[in-house]
């Protein structure tokens, strides 16, 4: 299908709203645009609390490091984020929660200037009967405050390195605005935990949420979000759980068992005008990855029925067999059968790199996806 308002990638978006949002495809590349993340070694947590002990961070700078080399090993060339994402992640968090965060090492190195060398844990939290409308003066309680667990450590580049991300997803969500096919946003720290006033479970800003919104500023009147992470991203859930114009439909480890606990079950199935825009499909620790695939064709299934404009993964990698946090069993394989039912939902997509701690596995395994959905 030709639409000439997405073969020119620059062109006023305004063209393209006038004749109607997502036309045609601008071509099926060959390679993945991939928009990369050059802060987010500064965000390089230490320890997180397992069972006690404090032990190594899973959400490592290996990460991404792995990915983009996978990535360049396999012909696909990265790109810096050309976007600023401030006036979206306005829309998507709350403006004291982004003002704290932004200052916040600040804050904690103006308690002890030693505090350079230590990275902060909340310790307590506003938990129900307790009031969070007040910001407290002491910075481990307001760390608590805009917390969710204790597993979310910060460093000095945190802000810097997070903004970043948020920066990539906003520009692959722009291309993708402007016609391109996909786009994928390789970034780390992670986003779909973090709320709109919360960190949490390795996340700071909701990228895929900042994706999604972009997508909506710009022409897509109904966006889908696809979180395939073995997680529930209960973040950017409850970022869009009274919204119909954002549907969230997610699979991941029942939350009876597996983090993050407290969100992810199947009756959470929107409010308001949001009813009826939410599904989640949790599945039992331990479920092969055929039972997975079925849980696919069901997300799938409806987001053919809601007849949305533009997709966004959260491409969480932990549903890998290898995952030393998670328990599904997806095979490298797999990941490309992922992207190859994707890429038969005929929708343009942005793809967001979220969890995925099998660390040397996880280019091979997002590559997969990409390559999969015939990128
Ligand atoms: C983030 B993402 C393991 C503790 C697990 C939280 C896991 C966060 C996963 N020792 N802490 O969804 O991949
Ligand atoms: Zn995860």
């Amino acid at each position: 299908m030709f639409d000439p308002c997405i073969t020119h990638q620059f062109e006023p978006l305004r063209i393209c709203v006038r004749r109607g949002f997502f036309l045609g495809f601008a071509g099926y590349s060959a390679r993945m645009l991939t928009f990369h993340n050059p802060l987010h070694t500064g965000h390089a947590p230490a320890h997180e609390f397992f069972r006690g002990e404090r032990v190594p961070c899973f959400e490592m700078p290996a990460r991404v490091d792995y990915v983009e080399e996978t990535l360049r090993a396999r012909g696909h060339a990265l790109t810096a984020p050309d976007v600023d994402s401030a006036p979206v992640l306005a829309q998507v968090h709350a403006p004291r929660y982004l003002a704290f965060l932004q200052t916040a090492w600040q804050q904690w190195l103006a308690l002890d200037p030693a505090n350079a060398a230590v990275q902060p844990f909340p310790s307590v939290w506003p938990v129900r009967t307790l009031r969070s409308d007040v910001e407290p003066d002491n910075f481990v309680a307001r760390l608590g405050l805009y917390s969710m667990d204790n597993g979310t450590p910060m460093a000095a580049g945190t802000w810097a390195a997070a903004k970043a991300g948020a920066d990539a997803a906003a520009s692959a969500a722009a291309r993708v605005a402007q016609g391109a096919r996909a786009a994928f946003c390789c970034t780390r720290p992670p986003g779909h935990h973090a709320g709109a006033d919360f960190m949490g479970g390795y996340c700071f800003l909701n990228n895929a949420a900042v994706a999604a919104q972009w997508l909506r500023n710009h022409g897509a009147q109904r966006v889908a979000l696809l979180d395939v992470d073995y997680h529930h991203g209960n973040g950017t859930q409850s970022i869009f759980y009274d919204r119909a114009d954002v549907l969230f439909a997610s699979i991941h480890g029942d939350p009876r068992t597996e983090y993050p606990f407290y969100l992810g079950h199947a009756d959470e199935t929107g409010a308001g005008e949001g009813a009826g825009f939410n599904l989640n499909l949790p599945l039992p620790a331990g479920t092969s990855a055929a039972r997975w695939f079925e849980a696919l064709e069901q997300a799938c299934a409806r987001i053919a029925s809601y007849r949305a404009d533009a997709l966004v993964v959260s491409l969480g990698l932990d549903a890998f067999e290898g995952d030393p946090i998670s328990r599904f069993a997806l095979t490298s394989e797999d990941f490309t059968r992922l992207g190859g039912r994707l890429a038969r939902l005929g929708l343009r997509t942005v793809f967001v790199l979220e969890g995925g701690y099998a660390a040397a596995e996880l280019g091979t395994n997002a590559v997969n996806v990409l390559e999969g959905f015939g990128a």
